[in-house]
């Protein structure tokens, strides 16, 4: 049976249309599920929407809508993107389903009879903007006399009859957790600063408002509603078809979150401590990443800076769009995309490097080689250093992609390519045509090889150009598995190649050629 991996993008808030950000965490996932699953993984992959909540209600009303029928409409154009974008998601979760509301009585129901749920009243601080309390000692008040929490969004003070979760007794148990399993938390920044949180202590969380009802009742008290982050983070129980035992519950625990760094605190900290209190199982990773800006700026919502990720898509296609948001961006950390930026890349790269050692490669085989797989002669060191490179490629990637590396992963094709095409300059096999021809075959074939290793490990970052690209070696669809890497695997030799194709043409800028022609 194969191991199962269970993975899970953060849910959006459909409070709006669905922006880049939520594109570029989406595509990053879709990545690693589809790695996993090109390794022979049984994969879950789920992604959804977050639909209760103060922040939800107050601009549905904005809008005029009812809470539901506002969800209703964006929700369906968060998950009209994860189709745009190629996704491989094995479920779309919204919180407004049944399911859920089911899911979360059972969690409420499991840390109240664990004696961690209390009633009493909250006053304090509140952002709606981040759904969160904060603490005193983390706002500040600006010169234009409104306090902000710490991520620099406004708060305001709430007071109410609220339950509350025992979360300071969870203090002990959450730093073990963090010391006994260093990779619950990454990267290693977002780790330290959970730590030093957590060591300065914990005060008890309200997990319930009175103040509106968009969201789930608690059982038993039908005044209050559950705070909107009890309710989200359980989604990804729900899924898995808690409380039932449905085919699904074997993928609970989650293998991993990905989640921005925005909301650690509730992943690592909340989230945890929820489990623990209902006595289940915790996730064994969350990956927090970073933040894309708009050349530098940070898009928002309200900032309305934000970029329509299907904007995207036909402005570059859909390759282009998830390799640059893989490549350019080291995952974890802030990055910033540009138009200049993304078509520097992929030309470089995906048509130049890539692009054109397949084109220069296999139109060869079609013209010199019968168009068949050519059969390899003695090989020399050139040949075999590279084959070796071309070898080791996937477990270096299977380490990068448990790490969340993904940029790692293809900075390392990139580079084999890089020298696969200096070996192929530097064999010349055109030459070899009239001094050598057996030779010219065997560097055709090493070449043809390498691409084959390169367009395998190359699916789960551009699903469909990487397909072409094994459509024109002649691969069949059912041996594009990682599973294929082995060296007692490779190209065949006298095997029928299809005419060769451009599949990674260069982006021509309209505008550029709008200038030129001026
Ligand atoms: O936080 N760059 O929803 P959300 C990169 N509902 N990532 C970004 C981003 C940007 N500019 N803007 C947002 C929520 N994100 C909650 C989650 S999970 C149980 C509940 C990321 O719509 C953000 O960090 O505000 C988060 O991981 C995801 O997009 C959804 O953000």
């Amino acid at each position: 049976m194969a191991e199962r991996y269970y993975l899970t993008t953060a849910i959006s808030y459909p409070n709006g249309r669905p922006h880049i950000g939520h594109a570029y965490e989406f595509i990053a996932t879709d990545a690693l599920a589809r790695f996993k699953r090109l390794d022979g993984y049984d994969v879950f992959f789920l992604t959804g929407t977050d639909e209760h909540g103060i922040k939800m209600l107050q601009t549905a009303r904005r809008e005029g809508l009812e809470p539901r029928a506002f969800a209703d409409a964006n929700s369906a154009e968060f998950k009209r993107m994860t189709a745009a974008l190629g996704g491989s998601n094995d479920d779309f979760i919204r919180t407004s389903e049944e399911r859920h509301y089911e899911s979360c009585r059972a969690i409420w129901q499991r840390m109240a009879e664990a004696g961690d749920i209390y009633k009493d009243s909250y006053s304090g601080w509140y952002s709606v903007r981040d759904e969160a309390y904060y603490g005193e000692d983390e706002i500040t008040l600006k010169e234009d006399g409104q306090r902000y929490g710490p991520q620099g969004t406004p708060v305001e003070w709430v007071e109410e009859e609220s339950y509350f979760f025992r979360l300071s007794a969870y203090q002990d148990r959450l730093l073990e957790l963090y010391e006994q399993n260093p990779d619950f938390i990454g990267p290693a920044e977002r780790r330290n600063e959970v730590v030093s949180f957590v060591r300065s202590g914990l005060r008890d969380l309200s997990v319930s408002r009175t103040t509106f009802d968009w969201g789930i009742p608690v059982p038993g008290d039908e005044k209050h509603v559950m705070y909107v982050w009890v309710d989200a983070l359980t989604n990804y129980l729900t899924a898995t078809g808690f409380p039932g035992e449905g085919d699904r519950s074997a993928f609970w625990p989650a293998d991993l979150h990905v989640i921005g760094k925005d909301i650690v605190r509730f992943h690592t900290v909340y989230w945890p401590a929820f489990l623990m209190s209902a006595g289940l199982p915790l996730p064994k990773r969350v990956f927090a990443h970073g933040f894309l800006f708009n050349r530098g700026e940070k898009m928002s919502k309200s900032v309305g800076n934000v970029i329509d990720p299907f904007a995207l898509i036909d402005a570059y296609g859909l390759d282009r769009l998830r390799y640059f948001l893989m490549r350019e961006v080291p995952f974890g950390q802030d990055g910033n995309y540009s138009h200049d930026a993304i078509v520097n890349r992929t030309n470089s790269e995906l048509a130049n490097d890539i692009g054109n050692l397949a084109q220069r490669s296999l139109s060869m085989i079609a013209k010199h080689c019968n168009a068949k797989v050519p059969t390899p002669g003695a090989l020399t060191n050139a040949d075999e250093a590279i084959l070796a490179e071309a070898r080791r490629l996937l477990v270096g990637a299977r380490e990068a992609i448990d790490r969340q590396e993904i940029h790692a992963v293809l900075a390392a094709i990139v580079a084999l390519v890089s020298a696969t095409n200096r070996y192929f300059a530097g064999e010349e096999p055109w030459a070899l045509r009239k001094t050598d021809p057996e030779r010219m075959g065997t560097v055709l074939y090493v070449t043809a090889e390498v691409v084959r290793r390169v367009a395998i490990l190359l699916q789960p970052f551009v699903p469909e150009s990487a397909g072409k690209l094994l459509d024109v070696l002649g691969v069949a669809p059912d041996r594009r598995s990682f599973s294929e890497l082995a060296p007692e695997r490779a190209l065949a030799p006298g095997s029928d190649l299809p005419a060769p194709q451009p599949v990674f043409p260069r982006f021509v800028d309209p505008l550029a050629e709008e200038g030129a022609k001026g």
